[in-house]
C-alpha cells in the first residue's frame, strides 16, 4: 500500500490537475529521493533467503541431484528438490480455464531448457544460500536440443488455425498482378530487461498467503497462487506498490514464485527469492524469434492486388506461446485479396512470453519493410504509396474504424519532419561519408477494453482518496487517477491520495495490452461520480445542510467548495459540509461492469482476461495508430548505423495526461531503436543455452544511442474505445519503429536489412544481404527487379510450408 500526498510544488506545470492536464508524476519524488519502498525491499522478523539451482543442459532429465555439501554449509535451513519440495495443484490459465486436477512441482525432473529451475536453497542469509546453491550436484541424461527456429529439427512446427485471416483469392491475384515482391523477415529472441529484476517474498500466517511481488496483475497473480496451495482466493494478499518495469514480464506468477511460497510454508518462516539478472532471462521468456514471408501483388500503380502472410515463432517444449504475426498486416492497407497463416515451433526455450506489444510489433516488421520494398519497385514514394492503399475501413473485420487518425498522421510527422525535401534515389543523400537515409513506418495497436473498479472516498478534511488493486510500472497511473479523481469530484490534485499496489483494494485485471489506463479511468470516474452525487445529495436533503433551506435540486463542487451552479446563496468548503451533517467521510465503490453481472463475473473478469471486450465488438474496429518518421546516418567506411533524428505523430485518442503519454511514447521508440539495432538474444548452439544474459551484453540503447525524439499527437476523443475517449499508449509506439529505422536505412545504403539488429556485419558483410556494398551508387534499373528476379526464389527463402 502506497500514500501519495500530491505536493507536487516545484513539478507543477500550472492547470495540470484535471484530466488531459499535464501533472508530472505524482511519484516521481518518493522515487526520486528513494523513499519509495519496492516489494522486495520489505525488512521482515525472520527472513530467510532463497537461491535458484538451475539446469545447464537444455534437454534431458535429472539423474540424480546431491545435496548433501550444500546441507552441511553454513546457514543452510532448507535444500529443495523435486523430492523434497510439498506437492502443489496445477493452476487454471489466464482465460481461467478450469486446471486439470494434477500435481504441480516448480522444480523440473524433465528438463527443456537450459536454465529451469531444479533445486532451491534456503539459508539465513542471502550469501549463504548463494553460496550453498554452487554445491548442489546435478547429474543429468542429457538429450539433443532443438535450440532454436533454424534447427534442422525443429521442423515445420504446428499450424495454428486460429491465426488463419483469409479473403478473396489471394493466390490467384498474387499470380496474376504485374507487380510481386517476397522476402522473408525475421526477428530474434529480445528480453524485456527491466531495472528491477524479478522476484518475491512470501508469508505464511496460518493458511493465510502474503506476497510482497512486483505484479502486472495482483488479481490475477494472487488466483494463481491459491490454486497451487489450494486455499480460498481471499487468502492470498499480493502487495506490489512500485514496480521497476515490467515490460509484459510480469503478470503472471512463475515457478519461482511457487518455489519461495513453497519454502516459507515447509519453514514456517517468510523467503525472500530475487532472480540474479541472467535469471530474469531465463525464469521467463522475453518475445519469441520470428520469422515471416510477405508477398505483396500490385499493379503498377502500387495499389495492392493481393498480400500472403505466413509466419512462424518460437514457442517452448511444454508451454504454447503464439505471437500473432498476422496483426498489423491484416488491417494496415486496403487490399481485395488476402491470406495469412501461421505456424508454431517448439524449441528448448522457456515459454516466450508477453514484451510491449507482442504479435503488433514484429507483424509490423514484416509488413512495413514488405511495403517500403514495393514502394521501390514501382518507384512511388514511401509515403505516397501508405496513403494509396490507405484502409478506410478495417479490412478484416470489415467495420469502420472507432476513430483512425493515421493520415493525419502521416501528414503532420511529414510536414514535421520536412519529408518533401527527400530525394527518392537510396544513396542520393548524404553528408561527408555518413550516408543519410529517410525512412517511414506505421504503427498500430488495439485498444483493449475491459470492466474495472475502484472506490472513491471523500474524507473529512475534504481531501479524496482512490483505490484500486491495480499498479503503477512506470506509465502514471498514480497521476492520472488523481487527476480523474480530482477533476470528477471537483478539488484540486493536491487533495487526492491514490492508493494502488495491494490485492485488498478493490480488484483490478491486468495491466497488459495498454488497457489499463482506459479501464481505471473510468472506473475512477464512475465511484467519483456516484461519491459526489451522494455528497450533493445529503447537502440538499439533509437537514442539517446549510443548502437544505434552498430548495435546490443541483449543486456544483469546484476546488474543494460546494456551492450553486448560479453562484448565489451559500458556498463552503467540503470539510464544512460534511462536518455540518455530521459525517466523517463519504465511500463509493464503483464498477463498470454490466448491471446483471454476478459475483463469478466479478471474480472472472478480475483473476482472468476471459472477459475482455474484442476490439471489434459491436459495429466498429478499435485502434491506436502512429508514423514514424526517422532519419539514419550510416558510416560508409565502418557500416555503423546512428539514428540521428525522430518524428512520430501518433493517435492515442484523447490523452488522460499528455506529458505521460509522450514519455510513453518516447519509450517505445527508444525500445524500437534498441530492437532495430542492438537487442538480440544469442544463443550457444552447443549448449542452448543463451550467452549474452546479462546488461552488458545484451544491448539496450543508452542516451548516447538516442537522438532528438519529437512526438505529435493527432487523437481525438474516442467514446467507443473508453469512458474519456483516450485509447492506448504504452505499447503504440514500438510498433513500426524498427521497420521505418530499416526503411531509413535502405535509403542510405540501398541495402534491405530484413533481419533484425541491423547490424554493421550484415551492412558490410555479405550474410544476408542481396543487395551492393556500401560504396558506389544504386545501380541503375533496380525499379521491377524483384518481381523480375527474385520470385522464384521465394519459396526457398520462407523457412516453413503451410
Ligand atoms: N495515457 C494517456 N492517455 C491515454 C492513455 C494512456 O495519457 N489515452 C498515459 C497514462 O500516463 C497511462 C500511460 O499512458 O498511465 C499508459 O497507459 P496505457 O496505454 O493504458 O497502458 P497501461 O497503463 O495498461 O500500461 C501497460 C503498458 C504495457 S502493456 C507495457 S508492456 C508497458 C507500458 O505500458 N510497460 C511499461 N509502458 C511501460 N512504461 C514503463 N515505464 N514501464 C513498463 O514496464
Ligand atoms: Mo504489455 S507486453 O501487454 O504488458
Amino acid at each position: 500500500m502506497t500514500v501519495h500526498n500530491i505536493r507536487h510544488g516545484d513539478a507543477f506545470d500550472g492547470g495540470a490537475d484535471a484530466v488531459g492536464g499535464r501533472l508530472s508524476r505524482v511519484d516521481g519524488p518518493a522515487k526520486i529521493t528513494g523513499a519509495a519502498k519496492y516489494a522486495v525491499e520489505q525488512q521482515l522478523e525472520g527472513l530467510a533467503y532463497a537461491a535458484l539451482v538451475e539446469s545447464t543442459i537444455a534437454s534431458g532429465k535429472v539423474r540424480a541431484i546431491d545435496s548433501k555439501a550444500a546441507e552441511a554449509a553454513p546457514g543452510v535451513l532448507k535444500v529443495l528438490t523435486p523430492d523434497t519440495i510439498i506437492s502443489l495443484r496445477t493452476a487454471s490459465d489466464w482465460f481461467g480455464t478450469p486446471p486439470p486436477d494434477k500435481p504441480y512441482c516448480p522444480l523440473a525432473r524433465d528438463i527443456t531448457f537450459s536454465g529451469q529451475h531444479v533445486a532451491a536453497v534456503v539459508a539465513e542469509t542471502f550469501e549463504q544460500a548463494v553460496a550453498a546453491a554452487a554445491l548442489v550436484k546435478v547429474s543429468y541424461d542429457e538429450t539433443p536440443a532443438i535450440v532454436d527456429l533454424s534447427d534442422g529439427k525443429a521442423g515445420d512446427g504446428i499450424p495454428i488455425d486460429a491465426m488463419t485471416k483469409e479473403w478473396g483469392d489471394a493466390s490467384a491475384a498474387f499470380a496474376s498482378a504485374p507487380v510481386r515482391i517476397c522476402a522473408a523477415y525475421n526477428t530474434p529472441r529480445e528480453y524485456q530487461a527491466p531495472m528491477e529484476p524479478h522476484g518475491l517474498i512470501a508469508r505464511w500466517e496460518g493458511d493465510h498467503l502474503t506476497v510482497w511481488e512486483p505484479s502486472q496483475w495482483l488479481d490475477g497473480m494472487a488466483r494463481t497462487y491459491a490454486e497451487w496451495f489450494a486455499v480460498p482466493f481471499e487468502n492470498v494478499r499480493l502487495v506490489s506498490p512500485y514496480v521497476g518495469g515490467g515490460f509484459g514480464s510480469k503478470a503472471l506468477a512463475l515457478s519461482h514464485g511457487a518455489i519461495a511460497a513453497s519454502a516459507a510454508k515447509m519453514l514456517g518462516r517468510p523467503v525472500r527469492l530475487v532472480m540474479t539478472r541472467p535469471q530474469t532471462f531465463t525464469s521467463y521468456g522475453g518475445r519469441a524469434a520470428t520469422r515471416q514471408t510477405v508477398t505483396i501483388g500490385a499493379d503498377r500503380d502500387g495499389m495492392i492486388q493481393s498480400i500472403v502472410h505466413r509466419g512462424v515463432n518460437e514457442t517452448s517444449i511444454d508451454g504454447m506461446w503464439v505471437e500473432p504475426l498476422g496483426s498489423v498486416t491484416s488491417i494496415m492497407y486496403a487490399t481485395p485479396n488476402f491470406s495469412s497463416k501461421q505456424n508454431v515451433v517448439r524449441v528448448n526455450s522457456v515459454v516466450p512470453g508477453a514484451m510491449r506489444a507482442p504479435g503488433e510489433n514484429p507483424s509490423a516488421f514484416g509488413i512495413e519493410s514488405a511495403i517500403d520494398e514495393l514502394a521501390y519497385e514501382v518507384g512511388i514514394d514511401p509515403l505516397e504509396i501508405r496513403l494509396k492503399n490507405y484502409a478506410e475501413q478495417d479490412p478484416h473485420a470489415k467495420k469502420a474504424w472507432s476513430t483512425r487518425q493515421l493520415r493525419e498522421a502521416f501528414a503532420a510527422g511529414a510536414e514535421r519532419f520536412g519529408w518533401a525535401r527527400r530525394t527518392a534515389e537510396p544513396r542520393s543523400m548524404r553528408d561527408g561519408n555518413q550516408l543519410i537515409g529517410w525512412g517511414v513506418a506505421a504503427g498500430t495497436y488495439p485498444v483493449r477494453r475491459a470492466y474495472g473498479e475502484a472506490m472513491v472516498r471523500i474524507l473529512a478534511d475534504g481531501s479524496v482518496e482512490v483505490e484500486s488493486s491495480s499498479i503503477d510500472m512506470g506509465q502514471g497511473t498514480y497521476t492520472i487517477l488523481a487527476q480523474t479523481a480530482a477533476e470528477t469530484v471537483g478539488v484540486s490534485a493536491d487533495d487526492v491520495v491514490v492508493k494502488l499496489g495491494d490485492s485488498r483494494f478493490p480488484r483490478a485485471g491486468v495491466t497488459g495490452g495498454s488497457r489499463l489506463a482506459g479501464v481505471m479511468t473510468g472506473a475512477v470516474h464512475k465511484a467519483a461520480t456516484s461519491a459526489l452525487d451522494q455528497l450533493i445529495g445529503l447537502a440538499i436533503s439533509d437537514p442539517r445542510s446549510p443548502f437544505h433551506t434552498l430548495q435546490a435540486n443541483t449543486l456544483v463542487v469546484a476546488n474543494g467548495r460546494i456551492g450553486s451552479p448560479r453562484g448565489d446563496g451559500p458556498d463552503v468548503s467540503v470539510a464544512e459540509l460534511l462536518k455540518s451533517i455530521g459525517r466523517d467521510g463519504i465511500e463509493a465503490t464503483g464498477d463498470t461492469m454490466p448491471a446483471n453481472s454476478t459475483a463469478e463475473d466479478r471474480y472472472k473478469n478480475y483473476t482472468t482476461i476471459a472477459m475482455a471486450l474484442p476490439h471489434t465488438e459491436g459495429d466498429y474496429s478499435r485502434h491506436s495508430w502512429c508514423a514514424h518518421f526517422v532519419e539514419v546516418r550510416v558510416d560508409e567506411d565502418f557500416g555503423t548505423v546512428r539514428v540521428s533524428r525522430v518524428v512520430s505523430a501518433l493517435d492515442s485518442g484523447r490523452l488522460y495526461n499528455p506529458k505521460l503519454a509522450e514519455s510513453q511514447w518516447k519509450g517505445g521508440i527508444i525500445m524500437g531503436i534498441g530492437q532495430a539495432l542492438l537487442e538480440e538474444g544469442i544463443m550457444d548452439r552447443r549448449h542452448g543455452r543463451i550467452v549474452n544474459n546479462n546488461l552488458a551484453d545484451y544491448l539496450v540503447p543508452t542516451n548516447a544511442d538516442v537522438p532528438e525524439i519529437e512526438v505529435i499527437s493527432v487523437g481525438i476523443p474516442d467514446l467507443h474505445s473508453s469512458v474519456l475517449g483516450g485509447k492506448g499508449v504504452g505499447e503504440l509506439a514500438i510498433v513500426g519503429m524498427a521497420p521505418a529505422i530499416a526503411n531509413a536505412v535502405f535509403h542510405a545504403t540501398g541495402k534491405r536489412i530484413r533481419d533484425l539488429p541491423i547490424t554493421l556485419e550484415k551492412l558490410i558483410g555479405g550474410w544476408n544481404c542481396q543487395s551492393p556494398p556500401l560504396r558506389g551508387r544504386w545501380p541503375a534499373g533496380q525499379r521491377g527487379a524483384l518481381s523480375r528476379r527474385r520470385l522464384s526464389g521465394c519459396e526457398a527463402q520462407a523457412p516453413q510450408r503451410f
